[in-house]
């Protein structure tokens, strides 16, 4: 059974009836273009299997009643809420994400009748492949079907004005002070393919990207720590990004090149000139990357991975002691090049391998991480498969 069977099946056994619909959306992998997106730069998702299913029946009296099947297997209800009552701080915990995208549809002017959710997912959680998004753009959808604005219907809104409402959903309900990608990917990006996506232009191109036609996989590598400084940290990234572009008297770090950087460097305090290094040289790398992909020349993306890593790393700082190991034992053991992805200080790493090295890969990386006695990692082949859509 998938999660969208899963979420109608436990809909019926908790409302002894059948949801109208079932909305489902994926969590993501960032092939390249970390900390961009805020940037007005580039990015290069592609969405993952796993996936987070809303099962949703309209009620007529405003309010949200939303229940969840947790990782633990238990059933987690929320205490019933009107919509028309939300604001932020007024819900904690796991309900504030769907309860935040009700909040934020009803300030981007969508009358929501109220509503019935129950939420089951398979997006491993607090790994860094975006299982709050996927929970949130699932949600979003199905609050929408339940308004009749559901994409495909009369004066829907488009998927970058969904994936907006998600994000003020994010930044000003639930209090995340992220960006753009994780919404857009888990909404926009196909089967197959991965999205190189223009943030500042809200302009997607689709890439066909098959690993395995090459004999290539994408293997994802949960190293499941995570460091309590990631808020923090990323605010302060974000901070000192807009302040850069702010001395340099451009509107983003996306209008400068590195070898303008490089001359003008000297207008930047020392601490800003790292992290404006790491988001111009990574929207560049992002560029590359396309031209390999466009050129077929997959096993060519490998240096350019590793070398997104160690800005990461030493220039961006969002890196931590567990991704570390996963993407250098990924690489002493004959990877073709490996970054973490996402916000950083914990979560997930990416490698790219050779089919036929994916075990030896997979052996080492375990015995490196018991060797230091970090928790067991968990490992999966990424396949890029469909974004956001109605199951049922
Ligand atoms: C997190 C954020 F949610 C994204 O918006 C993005 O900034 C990413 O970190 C870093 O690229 O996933």
């Amino acid at each position: 059974m998938n999660t969208a069977e899963k979420a109608a099946e436990l809909f019926r056994s908790e409302h002894t009836d059948s949801p109208d619909a079932v909305w489902s959306a994926p969590g993501r992998v960032n092939l390249i273009g970390e900390h961009t997106d805020y940037n007005d730069g580039f990015v290069l998702p592609f969405a993952l299997p796993h996936r987070t299913a809303v099962a949703v029946r309209a009620r007529a009296d405003g309010v949200l009643t939303m229940r969840t099947r947790g990782d633990d297997g238990r059933l987690h209800e929320a205490p019933n809420t009107r919509i028309g009552e939300l604001s932020p701080g007024s819900t904690r915990g796991w309900p504030a994400y769907p309860a935040g995208v009700a909040w934020a549809l009803g300030r981007a002017g969508f009358s929501l009748p109220g509503a019935d959710l129950i939420i089951v997912g398979d997006v491993p959680t607090g790994a860094g492949l975006s299982s709050s998004h996927a929970l949130e753009c699932a949600v979003a959808l199905a609050l929408l079907d339940t308004a009749d604005r559901a994409p495909g219907s009369v004066d829907a809104p488009g998927l970058a004005e969904i994936a907006r409402i998600v994000q003020h959903a994010e930044n000003d309900f639930a209090g995340a002070p992220t960006g753009i990608l994780d919404q857009t990917a888990s909404l926009s990006c196909t089967r197959s393919h991965v999205l190189f996506y223009d943030v500042r232009n809200d302009l997607g191109e689709q890439i066909p990207f098959d690993p395995r036609s090459e004999g290539l996989e994408v293997l994802v590598i949960d190293t499941r720590a995570k460091h309590s400084h990631s808020e923090s940290g990323y605010g302060d990234r974000r901070a000192g990004t807009a302040r850069a572009a702010e001395l340099l008297d451009v509107r983003a770090l996306r209008d400068i090149s590195t070898a303008e950087l490089e001359s003008r460097s000297g207008e930047l305090p020392e601490e800003l000139r790292p992290l404006a290094r790491h988001v111009v040289t990574e929207n560049d790398r992002v560029l590359r990357t396309v031209g390999h992909l466009h050129t077929g020349r997959y096993a060519e993306l490998g240096p350019l991975l590793t070398e997104s890593h160690r800005s990461l790393r030493d220039d961006y700082r969002v890196s931590c002691a567990e991704l570390d190991l996963a993407v250098d034992s990924a690489l002493q053991a004959g990877s073709l090049g490996a970054r973490m992805i996402g916000g950083g200080f914990g979560g997930s790493a990416i490698a790219l391998v050779a089919s036929e090295e994916r075990a030896k890969v997979d052996e080492h990386v375990r015995a490196q991480f018991a060797e230091h006695g970090y928790a067991a990692p968990r490992l999966f082949t990424a396949v890029p498969s469909d974004g956001a859509g109605q199951d049922r």
